[in-house]
């Protein structure tokens, strides 16, 4: 399990307004907009509770207050606990949250304590970002897919472009996982050896914990890429050889779809 540092959320204030603006620009919805949209929910004055939790390795620096900046930035109201864990969950509830926001080192999840909805960080980042890309304008003609990386990010992407009825191709470094979800679900594997296999595509979704998975092979002149994985995959040479547009932030746009999901 890749965990966040400090250093990963630097910049996170910056990169989520700079995304709202690039997903606005290529989807003609803000990025709440487009949560509204694909939820069908919306928020409703909720008080939302950011716990640090202590579990584990501990608090990350910056992790709560990136939190606080997402709910706020979007209109919501927010606070940090000042206790931690358990302490910090009673604080929440005597305050009047009606939503929880806390993360272990296995585990981020949104708890709404009126409605009983929760949901996972992983399964909302996967499918925000494929929905990005589901609803790009300028790449709706083409329904091919490449999806870099298999895990828990990964999957709920794949099942979210199958929903959207795109042409789904996979790979993951690990060829196990790989036939696991090739035979579970109706995609295709991405092999640049089979003359049926696009060899390049305008849009490509990765989600691993590794740099550089994204060569320049499967790449076309603007491709878009939509990615929350953690190092980026693409070098800054590919990204100014191919005038790439590309979708990346380590926190904000994956907890705001958690919130829609629990609203
Ligand atoms: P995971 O471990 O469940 O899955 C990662 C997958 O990538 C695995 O199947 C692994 O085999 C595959 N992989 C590793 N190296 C690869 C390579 N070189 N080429 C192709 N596939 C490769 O991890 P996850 O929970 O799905 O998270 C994926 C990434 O997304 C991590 O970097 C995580 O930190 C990041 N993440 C970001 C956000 C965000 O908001 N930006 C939210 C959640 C997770
Ligand atoms: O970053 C993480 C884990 N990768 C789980 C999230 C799943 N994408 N956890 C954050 C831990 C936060 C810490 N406990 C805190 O500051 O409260």
């Amino acid at each position: 399990m890749a965990l966040l540092t400090p250093e990963d959320l630097a910049n996170m204030t910056n990169a989520l307004v700079e995304n709202d603006r690039l997903i606005t620009e290529l989807t003609d919805y803000s990025l709440d907009g487009l949560c509204r949209e694909i939820y069908d929910t919306a928020p409703h004055n909720e008080k939302i509770a950011i716990i640090p939790i202590t579990a584990g390795n501990g608090i990350i620096g910056s992790f709560s207050e990136s939190l606080l900046f997402t709910v706020k930035h979007f209109g919501m109201d927010g606070f940090i606990t000042e206790n931690t864990d358990v302490a910090g969950y009673y604080e929440a509830v005597m305050k009047g949250a009606d939503i929880i926001l806390m993360a272990d080192d296995l585990a981020y999840i949104a708890h709404n304590l009126k409605n009983g909805k929760i949901a996972h960080n992983q399964i909302c980042t996967g499918r925000i970002y494929a929905e990005i890309l589901c609803h790009a304008k300028d790449y709706a003609d083409d329904k091919d897919v490449l999806v870099i990386g298999l895990g828990k990010v990964g999957t709920p992407a794949v099942e979210t472009f199958l929903k959207e009825k795109q042409n789904v191709y996979v790979f993951d470094v690990d060829s196990k996982r790989v036939d696991e979800v090739v035979s579970n679900y109706p995609v295709f594997k991405y092999d640049p050896n089979d003359s049926k296999t696009p060899k390049s595509f305008f849009k490509i979704f990765e989600a691993t914990p590794c740099a550089d998975t994204i060569c320049e092979d499967v790449l076309k002149q603007n491709s878009l890429v939509s990615t929350p994985g953690i190092p980026c995959g693409i070098s800054g040479e590919l990204i100014e050889k191919y005038g790439i547009r590309i979708v990346l932030e380590p926190l904000g746009i994956g907890t705001l779809s958690m919130l829609y999901a629990v609203f």
